[in-house]
């Protein structure tokens, strides 16, 4: 397999607005970000991904962007942005810039011409259609509201929206647009970046005649139609091919087979990808599944294309709390996903907070909840008539509010995050929680977090070597034992995901290894007898056989 430089990074994201505010506006902020350089830095971490702050109403946080090449003022200047790059370039690490090309914000002076008069000359810049006997176009359910269309009194037309009405999409049939596109990321590029996190990338291609969708809540209908891959050729061949940079696509709702499409190494589009198989079609933790999950991107992918891991982000809740305990076993837990997150093949991603074991939360009324997608959702229930109460319990656990919580910094008034009102409320669990106390504490999830990526700095097969589970009948339902190989180095790793013990009885073929212990999430651990080994409740080990 190639070797490339964003294949052995790990990646760290930064939802600025939660990380850390500098000027005590309530929100996060580049300066900031710039102040905690060295705390991301010393986490061992190689590339950050910063989410969008392009100018922009902030009605969708961001990913509705009214002016690509300007700062958001509420994270800050251009001026301030330009200290960002050099001082994390200063410390060896590299940024990728979150960019939205599907949509923008309705308030994007494309967007104010292009809705200004049908023969304005953006105005198919975005997609307009024709009401059907007074109707929308067709019957598809957006991300964030019950229609896809929007009608237009003035003109008396619909446009598209795939995510909320404020958020027209662009019309990706129209030459003059792509052109445009390919100007912005040029004027990023330019200014140094290196690469980009390419928001819903998989939506960009519409499909012919807008056909209604048999199930509307089954929302596939939106991505990966014919046309997708020749915008992400033209792309990679306009822009990206001249830069050495990484690019990684959003791409829900993708198989193993089409994901190759997107990052095949012959295919002269993207480098890696996001696929949701985990975060959106796994409601809740089941090892079985994830690890044929697993087994299909392995199988898909290895040698051909890359893939990422992750278990969270900004619009998923915190893997701890979703896919792990965030009880009596947070700290083994955090550690133990970690572990599987950084062994498995794949590109690890890091969401801020992740590495102290930050946990998902509950507030107890929707006035506390910021994101669109969830109030959207809310109104809309309660107006069918349901309990109010009801519905808001239904949506807490995947809101993505549970992930946007401020950073946790230490245990003082709003966890060190902000010295005024926060815009959204803390996780009400910052005392116990917070960065001062990780970093006091040599056995904590910082600690691991960075003794993880430094035995991925230095040892190949993490990044490289061929990933093989052990034969089923040697596992259970908890367990997820697998080896990495790299010519002569060959791993072992048990993870027991599971409240209670477990064991594993290795096959006579490994009687005559010595397993030599690079890292555990507990501090004492039963001496492995080669065939038999005990793991302790969330343990994870990493041998070297
Ligand atoms: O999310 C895109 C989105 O919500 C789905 O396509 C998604 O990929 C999948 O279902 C994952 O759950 C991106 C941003 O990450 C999100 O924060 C924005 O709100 C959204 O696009 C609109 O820009």
């Amino acid at each position: 397999m190639n070797k490339n430089w964003w294949k052995q990074s790990v990646v760290y994201q930064v939802y600025w607005r939660s990380f850390y505010d500098s000027d005590g506006d309530g929100y996060g902020d580049l300066q900031g970000l710039i102040q905690k350089l060295d705390y991301i830095h010393e986490l061992g971490v190689d590339i950050i991904w910063l989410n969008p702050v392009y100018e922009s109403p902030d009605l969708d946080n961001g990913y509705d962007i009214s002016g690509y090449e300007a700062i958001m003022p509420k994270a800050g200047t251009m001026e301030i942005w330009e200290k960002l790059l050099f001082e994390v370039h200063a410390r060896g690490m590299k940024l990728i810039m979150d960019l939205v090309v599907n949509h923008t914000s309705d308030q994007h002076s494309w967007f104010l011409e292009s809705k200004s008069s049908r023969d304005n000359p953006k105005r198919d810049w975005y997609i307009w259609k024709d009401a059907k006997n007074g109707e929308v176009p067709n019957n598809w359910r957006s991300y964030f509201s019950p229609s896809t269309w929007e009608w237009d009194e003035a003109t008396e037309q619909c446009y598209f929206h795939s995510f909320a009405v404020e958020q027209p999409d662009l019309n990706w049939e129209n030459p003059e647009l792509r052109e445009e596109i390919y100007r912005t990321m040029t004027y990023w590029l330019d200014k140094g970046i290196d690469g980009f996190r390419l928001d819903a990338i998989a939506l960009l291609a519409k499909p012919e005649g807008y056909p209604d969708a048999e199930n509307r809540d089954d929302i596939q209908y939106l991505t990966n139609h014919p046309g997708l891959h020749a915008y992400l050729r033209e792309m990679n061949e306009r822009v990206f091919r001249h830069y050495d940079i990484v690019t990684v696509g959003e791409t829900a709702f993708v198989t193993p087979e089409e994901g190759l499409k997107y990052v095949g190494e012959h295919r002269g589009e993207l480098n890696m990808l996001f696929h949701f198989e985990v975060c959106d079609e796994m409601p809740s933790w089941d090892m079985l599944r994830f690890k044929d999950i697993q087994r299909r991107w392995y199988k898909g992918l290895w040698g051909k294309g890359s893939n990422s891991q992750f278990l969270n982000n900004h619009d998923h809740t915190r893997q701890v709390t979703r896919f792990g305990n965030d009880g009596p076993y947070r700290v083994e837990s955090a550690k133990l996903l970690a572990t599987m997150l950084h062994t498995l093949p794949g590109i690890p991603y890091i969401y801020q907070g992740e590495e102290i074991g930050m946990t998902g939360v509950k507030f107890d009324s929707i006035d506390h909840y910021n994101d669109i997608a969830m109030k959207n959702r809310y109104e809309e229930e309660v107006g069918k008539g349901r309990d109010p109460q009801e519905v808001l319990q239904s949506l807490q656990a995947l809101s993505r509010d549970n992930s946007r919580t401020p950073m946790q910094w230490e245990n003082t008034i709003h966890a060190g995050f902000t010295t005024g009102t926060p815009w959204i409320n803390l996780n009400p669990n910052y005392a116990e929680i917070n960065v001062a106390k990780d970093l006091s504490d040599p056995n904590s999830v910082y600690r691991y977090y960075q003794k993880l990526i430094a035995l991925r700095k230095n040892n190949e097969v993490m990044v490289y070597g061929q990933f093989e589970e052990l034969p089923e009948w040697m596992q259970n339902e908890h367990l997820y034992v697998y080896t990495r190989t790299l010519g002569d180095t060959r791993w072992l790793i048990l993870l027991n995901h599971s409240d209670e013990k477990s064991s594993i009885q290795l096959s006579p073929a490994y009687k005559d290894f010595s397993l030599k212990l690079l890292l555990s999430n507990y501090l004492a651990n039963d001496a492995a007898s080669n065939d038999r080994i005990e793991l302790n409740p969330h343990e994870a080990r990493i041998y070297e056989i």
